[in-house]
């Protein structure tokens, strides 16, 4: 007999492509009724359980293991793919899928009625009680939020009238109107033709001709804000719009205040809701952009140009650098945009721009959401094979590390980009990208736990250490190579403005976005590679990894804060800034590292206490995410098995070097509390979400849920002894 077509299928390839296919015959009520299977309820936690993969991939599974460890491994094991990486949904930013809509609708390429019905149901799941939408899924309501939400389902086919739409109206009119939108949401209204370009700042295209050596040309900017920057100054230098469709006129009609025509552009630039404005934007700036705007008026013909061709050969050289995936979510949509203006909707760089829009989409119990990536697959099967061989359980799971081994190992980059120099590009090769090897741009951290991982793998017998001596011998060199002067690591790139450019930020919801700051946790990552491959291939460049080593733990050293903590930027945040500070220090002094041993043992000590005075009454940490957003720590209203277990996993490290019996008190109660998240699947609870960037905006990371406490839980059993002392 024929089986039923599946509604929904997801789909991987053993290159980490990842994607879900929607039966487009499917109509509403039948995907209703399948995800209404799972329950979802914003109120009770927004972060949606990933039920729906969870349960395509391990089923009903009961674990038969007879520890927590054990069965938390079996689950695991269970929803890893054959190509060995853990898939999950990374969405939690709310203002990422309205910008594909909108540029779905601009180019005429809709979604299929049943993919319509998936992203309505995931903003309507998403609506908060007062009408609108935050920046991210657990955030309060925004206008940039609101704005592209309303706009979105209008777009989608939600009729003005609807209960649920003038709700988000009236909070959008109530709170000014939808010229308090933030200036990346004046971009995508722009485009869509539902506000004037003349109500935006200039992007002022002609900064790619600015001479190099000035601190301000934007190939010294943060990679992402660089490829976002771009092609946005590609739209806006060709004013870029859509058809004005009496749609776009019903919209120009409901979100703003006053009727369309009579509203003033020029005092719309800088206007901006109160609930949005995170970073304010600076004086320089604004004095900057009276006169950039002037220059609007009478741009010189030549200088355009040759501006807007370059920015198009720049975006054909990042769609061919990344196969047209592109760096993130926001310049894959918006580079769609320009291929498709310049070279039309049948051209073969908008429709492979197309094809990789499904990869940013992911299903939840809650509907269809747009990711910050295309995965973090690299990322958290490198964490995943490390936990899991620290363990004492990795003989018995085989299988699943030898899968995991392979996806690592298949996704180190092998070539260097074409141009890349041109381009602006630091070198790539040996180094491991965040998801995907067709994506490949390498960042510092995941190149590090790319390495920690083979070199993990080399000591279990794994792996060949001679096979594999040349490919790591390029990631050490890279790593070396991206060590800024502060001694510290950035994410892709070294460091290369001062930070005053922050005061040129122009996005009012991001901060720290204009240049790629040194961070603990990147730090932290490539100094434990680098101590690592030093034990491995003592031989190989020995003197440069010592001289780095010192130079990168005295800046972590720097950056403890006075009450012995580690701010994190990119998880909630500082038990997770605190977990990479111990590790690295804890390598160091493993290590052999005798320059500052004295004062890595008083950091560590400080970090006890850190960590015992955040300690919550149930045993176990509990992390909000506006400890990101204020930089202080802001406790959740209970414990969080993953910043318990990242608390656990730093205590561990801490009593190897200071054995003191209150650290391994509260180690055993933190793990009796990870034990107890347990579910009878050996699943863990879903709690908040746990990712960030920018400071302000969450991301989730599906995986951690299960990586962290694993980790935690093998890192304990593995020192039980030492620990019961
Ligand atoms: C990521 C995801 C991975 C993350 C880690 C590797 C975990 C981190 O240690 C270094 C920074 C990095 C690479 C990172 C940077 C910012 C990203 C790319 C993201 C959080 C995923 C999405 C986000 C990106 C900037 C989202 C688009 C928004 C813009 C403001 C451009």
């Amino acid at each position: 007999m024929e089986q039923p077509r599946p509604l929904l299928r997801f789909c991987s390839r053993q290159d980490g492509t990842q994607y879900w296919e929607v039966d487009p015959h499917a109509v509403a009520g039948e995907l209703d009724a399948y995800l209404g299977r799972f329950s979802f309820d914003r109120k009770q936690c927004p972060n949606a359980t990933d039920a729906l993969y969870r349960s395509l991939a391990a089923g009903n599974f009961i674990p038969s293991g007879q520890t927590p460890l054990e069965r938390g491994w079996e689950h695991f094991s269970a929803v890893q793919t054959e190509g060995g990486h853990w898939p999950g949904d990374y969405g939690g930013p709310m203002f990422l899928l309205p910008g594909l809509v909108i540029a779905a609708y601009v180019t005429r390429s809709p979604f299929s009625p049943a993919e319509q019905h998936l992203i309505k149901r995931y903003m309507l799941n998403h609506q908060q009680d007062d009408g609108g939408w935050g920046l991210h899924i657990e955030g309060p309501s925004t206008m940039f939020g609101t704005v592209m939400q309303y706009v979105s389902l209008r777009l989608l086919g939600e009729r003005a009238d609807a209960p649920h739409m003038t709700r988000a109206r009236e909070w959008i009119l109530a709170h000014g109107g939808a010229t308090a939108t933030p200036s990346w949401g004046k971009f995508y209204l722009a485009v869509l033709g539902a506000y004037e370009w003349e109500g935006c700042n200039s992007l002022f295209p002609e900064m790619w001709l600015l001479p190099h050596s000035l601190p301000v040309h934007p190939w010294r900017y943060w990679c992402h804000a660089r490829m976002v920057y771009l092609p946005m100054a590609y739209c806006f230098g060709n004013r870029v719009r859509g058809e004005i469709t009496p749609l776009i006129t019903e919209i120009q009609s409901e979100i703003y205040p006053l009727p369309y025509r009579d509203i003033n552009w020029t005092a719309a630039r800088d206007h901006c809701a109160a609930t949005d404005l995170y970073h304010h934007p600076s004086l320089i700036l604004k004095i900057l952009n009276i006169f950039l705007n002037l220059y609007e008026k009478w741009p010189v013909p030549a200088w355009r140009r040759r501006a807007l061709d370059f920015i198009l050969q720049y975006v054909n050289a990042e769609d061919d650098h990344t196969q047209y995936i592109d760096i993130g979510p926001v310049n894959q949509v918006i580079n769609s945009l320009c291929v498709w203006h310049a070279y039309g909707s049948e051209s073969q760089p908008f429709k492979k721009h197309r094809e990789r829009w499904k990869e940013y989409l992911w299903i939840g119990e809650d509907g269809m959401k747009m990711q910050g990536y295309n995965g973090s697959q690299l990322w958290d099967t490198a964490f995943a094979f490390q936990a899991l061989m620290e363990s004492p359980v990795a003989e018995k799971f085989t299988a699943t590390a030898a899968k995991a081994l392979g996806y690592i190992d298949r996704t180190q980059v092998r070539e260097e980009v074409r141009d890349h120099k041109k381009f602006y590009r630091h070198d790539s090769v040996g180094g491991w990208p965040f998801s995907t090897a067709p994506h490949g741009w390498p960042i510092t951290d995941c190149t590090a736990e790319g390495l920690k991982s083979m070199l993990t793998a080399i000591a279990h017998g794994m792996a060949d250490k001679h096979t594999l001596e040349p490919r790591l011998r390029a990631s050490c060199d890279l790593l070396l190579s991206f060590q800024n002067k502060d001694g510290g690591w950035a994410s892709y790139e070294l460091t290369r403005a001062p930070e005053w450019l922050e005061l040129l930020n122009p996005s009012e919801v991001f901060g720290n976005i204009m240049i790629d700051y040194t961070y603990t946790e990147c730090s932290s990552a490539a100094l434990q590679a680098l101590m690592h491959f030093n034990k491995t291939y003592p031989d190989y460049r020995s003197a440069a990894i010592t001289g780095a080593v010192e130079r990168g733990i005295r800046f972590i050293l720097g950056k403890q804060q006075s009450d012995g903590g580690w701010y994190g930027s990119w998880a909630v945040c500082f038990t997770y800034g605190t977990w990479f500070a111990c590790e690295a220090l804890s390598a160091y002094l493993r290590w052999g590292g005798t320059a500052q041993r004295d004062a890595c043992l008083a950091s560590l000590r400080k970090a006890a206490d850190f960590l015992l005075s955040r300690r919550l009454s149930d045993g176990g940490w509990g992390e909000s995410y506006k400890s990101c957003v204020y930089k202080k720590y802001v406790p959740a209203a209970r414990s969080q098995a993953v910043n318990t277990a990242w608390a656990a996993l730093s205590l561990m490290r801490i009593y190897t070097h200071v054995p003191e019996p209150q650290i391994a008190d509260a180690v055993h109660t933190a793990v009796a509390f990870l034990e107890g998240e347990q579910q009878a699947n050996g699943d863990f609870r879903q709690e908040h979400i746990n990712g960030v960037f920018n400071h302000n905006c969450m991301i989730t990371y599906i995986n951690y849920r299960n990586i962290f406490p694993l980790w935690a839980l093998g890192r304990y059993a593995a020192m039980r002894e030492t620990l019961a002392k």
